[in-house]
Parts: structure tokens; C-alpha cells; sequence
């Protein structure tokens, strides 16, 4: 793995940016302030009692509402896991230059919120609305372009089942990196789509032609041309290191015996059906025990039962999702360093008890 060349600023970007630490994967919901964080700008302080979201375009009934207005929806709250676009960046070769992600930029947690759905029915999409652009009170320099950090969804995706304005998390209020006071959650997708700080929802006849739909979230090959958006999130499986870790490498040590690899498991383009966890670095699979479903849009729990003799290990796990598909052994290289799914690798050193 190489690790040449990392500037100052994508230290900085990674000092901001915290991942979540794999240990915390022991926990169903991660708890507040271990899940991960993206935030292209600055977090930008908002009153929430001036603050107000506005629903326009093209739709009959523009409408201006307050937090207070919004509380009064039906609410619910539900898990759902979140992994930024950019997630395994880092372990790509040559290494895309950006947020430098290893596998650490996922979590989940128990967000709460009203179902978008009404809203834009109340606001009545006009027929011909070909999609919906979700834009936040954050304001930066991407690509040489200023802009407000916005995000379409085609108009189908923004009516679908779940898509939630959230205002709390984890039974709390929504913290001020996370999104304060109101953002949007679209279960299944990449991270970028969540649109923190969101303030405004525009309702569109052609297809939003914002930085980070025509230009940011895109597969990239080598002549620069964008290429594919990036959209749902591929099936992913992460295990929690066994053992102890070095400091510096982070490389885990381990006593000879019995003990129980436990991870989890998600995927955006449908239900986790299959995890298989490998010793050997890949050679070989065997399938792990599947934990109850969290919830439809968060990650599931495995375990695999291993009793090892001294020696050295790579422990990889890989999830398959009801539609088939699953997890490859090397990353899908593209320019920008998106949706890498490739299969997590610990190695791990055994030794006498
Ligand atoms: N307004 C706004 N929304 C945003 C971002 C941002 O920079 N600004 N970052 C996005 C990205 S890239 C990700 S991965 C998620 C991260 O959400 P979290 O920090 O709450 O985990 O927020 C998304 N929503
Ligand atoms: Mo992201």
C-alpha cells in the first residue's frame, strides 16, 4: 500500500473529516461522534429560529416553512447507514487526490425526521418535473466554481419510499457538523446525497446542472470526461479488527483460539442476502452467520467463528445483496476515487496465548 505524497492539505482535509473508528462497528447505531463526517466547506452557524426552508420551482404551491412548522409534521425514526462516495479512495493506485479515505467513512445512525413525499405532493410537482434540487446553507470554491453545496435527485428517487428531512439524531437534536438544524437523508444512496444545512428544495423540468451532479459525483476514467454518476451505494462489508492493534501500522495482534470475527454488512441496491469472510487473503471463503436485519436501510451484523494457530492471517470479509451483486478483490479505479467496494483486508498475527 502506498502512502506517498500526501500533502498538508489533504491532511487537513483528513484531520476535519474524521472516519469512524472500525471498533465501533460493535455497536448497531454508532454513537454520536464516532460517525463519520464530510464536509466539503465550512459548517455554517445557523439560527434556527430565523431559519426557514423554502419548496419552489415547478411546483403550484411555493411554500416557506419554518422549523417549528416542520416539527409539527408526522414524524419517524429509523437507522439507516451512510458511506461517503469516496470511501476506499486511498487504497486506490495511483491514489486519487482528495479526502483520503481508507475504509473508515460509513455509520449509522437513528435519524429523525418527516417523509419528504408529502411535501412535495402538498407543493404540487408540476407534470413534466424531471427532478428535485436540494440545496444547503454552505458556501465554497470546488473545481474553481463558487457555489452553495447542492444536490439533485431525479424526481422518482426524491418521492421514493423513506427520503426523510431529518432534524434529530440518535434521539437527539441534529449536531451542527451533521446537518443543523434540518437535512436530507435518502436511504441506499452514497453520502453526498444527504444534503446537509439544507434550506431550499427546487423542483425542476430538466436535469439540475450543479457542480456536483454534472461535474463532482461522477466515474472518471483517465481522459478526464465525466463519466457515470455516482449514485447508490455497492454492497460493502467491513470486519472489526480481532485482537489488538500495533500503534503506529494499526497491524492487529492476536492469542491462538477460539474467537468470534464480527462485522456488518450493507448495500444500496438491495437487501444484504450473503457474507463470506476469508482468512487467506482472498483464496479461500466461507460464509458467515447473518445477525438480524437493523432495520430496511441499515447495515447488517455477521459473525464467523475462527480458532487459529500461530501464524499470519488476512482476514477479508465480502457481501452479496439480493440483486447479485457483491464485492470484488481489487478497487474499480476511477479518477476521482469513487464507490470503491473492494473487499477489506486485516492481517493479522496469531501468537501463543
Ligand atoms: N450541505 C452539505 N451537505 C453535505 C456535504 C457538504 O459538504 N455540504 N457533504 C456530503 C457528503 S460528501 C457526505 S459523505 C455526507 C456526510 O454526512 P455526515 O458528515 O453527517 O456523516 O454529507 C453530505 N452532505
Ligand atoms: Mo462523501
Amino acid at each position: 500500500m502506498s502512502s506517498d505524497g500526501i500533502s498538508h492539505a489533504e491532511l487537513g482535509l483528513a484531520t476535519r473529516n474524521a472516519g469512524m473508528p472500525l471498533e465501533a462497528l460493535q455497536w448497531p447505531v454508532t454513537p454520536l461522534g464516532l460517525h463519520y463526517l464530510l464536509i466539503h466547506y465550512d459548517i455554517p452557524a445557523v439560527d434556527p429560529n430565523a431559519f426557514r426552508l423554502l419548496i419552489d420551482g415547478t411546483v403550484g404551491t411555493p411554500r416557506s416553512l419554518s422549523l417549528a412548522e416542520l416539527k409539527l409534521r408526522p414524524e419517524v425514526r429509523m437507522p439507516i447507514t451512510f458511506e461517503c462516495a469516496g470511501n476506499g479512495r486511498a487504497l486506490m493506485e495511483p491514489r486519487p487526490v482528495s479526502q483520503p479515505w481508507l475504509v473508515e467513512a460509513v455509520g449509522t445512525g437513528e435519524w429523525t425526521g418527516t417523509p419528504l413525499r408529502p411535501l412535495l405532493e402538498e407543493a404540487g410537482l408540476e407534470p413534466g418535473t424531471a427532478e428535485v434540487a436540494f440545496t444547503g446553507l454552505d458556501r465554497g470554491v470546488e473545481g474553481g466554481v463558487e457555489q452553495d453545496y447542492a444536490r439533485s435527485l431525479p424526481v422518482s428517487d426524491a418521492l421514493g419510499d423513506d427520503v426523510l428531512l431529518a432534524w434529530g439524531l440518535n434521539g437527539g437534536p441534529l449536531p451542527p457538523q451533521h446537518g443543523a438544524p434540518l437535512r436530507l437523508v435518502v436511504p441506499g444512496w452514497y453520502g453526498m446525497t444527504n444534503v446537509k444545512w439544507l434550506t431550499r428544495i427546487t423542483a425542476l423540468a430538466e436535469p439540475f446542472t450543479g457542480y456536483q451532479n454534472a461535474t463532482g459525483y461522477r466515474l472518471y476514467g483517465e481522459d478526464g470526461v465525466p463519466g457515470e454518476p455516482v449514485t447508490r451505494m455497492r454492497p460493502r462489508s467491513l470486519l472489526r479488527p480481532p485482537g489488538i492493534p500495533d500503534f503506529m501500522t494499526r497491524a492487529r495482534r492476536l492469542a491462538a483460539g477460539p474467537v468470534l470475527l464480527e462485522g456488518r454488512a450493507w448495500s444500496g441496491t438491495g437487501a444484504v442476502t450473503r457474507v463470506e469472510v476469508s482468512t487467506d487473503g482472498g483464496a479461500s471463503w466461507a460464509d458467515a452467520k447473518l445477525g438480524e436485519a437493523g432495520g430496511r436501510w441499515a447495515w447488517r451484523g455477521w459473525s464467523f467463528e475462527w480458532a487459529p494457530g500461530p501464524g499470519d492471517y488476512e482476514l477479508c470479509s465480502r457481501a452479496t445483496d439480493e440483486t447479485g451483486a457483491t464485492q470484488g478483490g481489487e478497487p474499480d479505479w476511477n479518477a476521482k476515487g469513487y464507490a470503491n467496494n473492494a473487499v477489506q483486508r486485516v492481517p493479522v498475527t496469531v501468537v501463543q496465548p
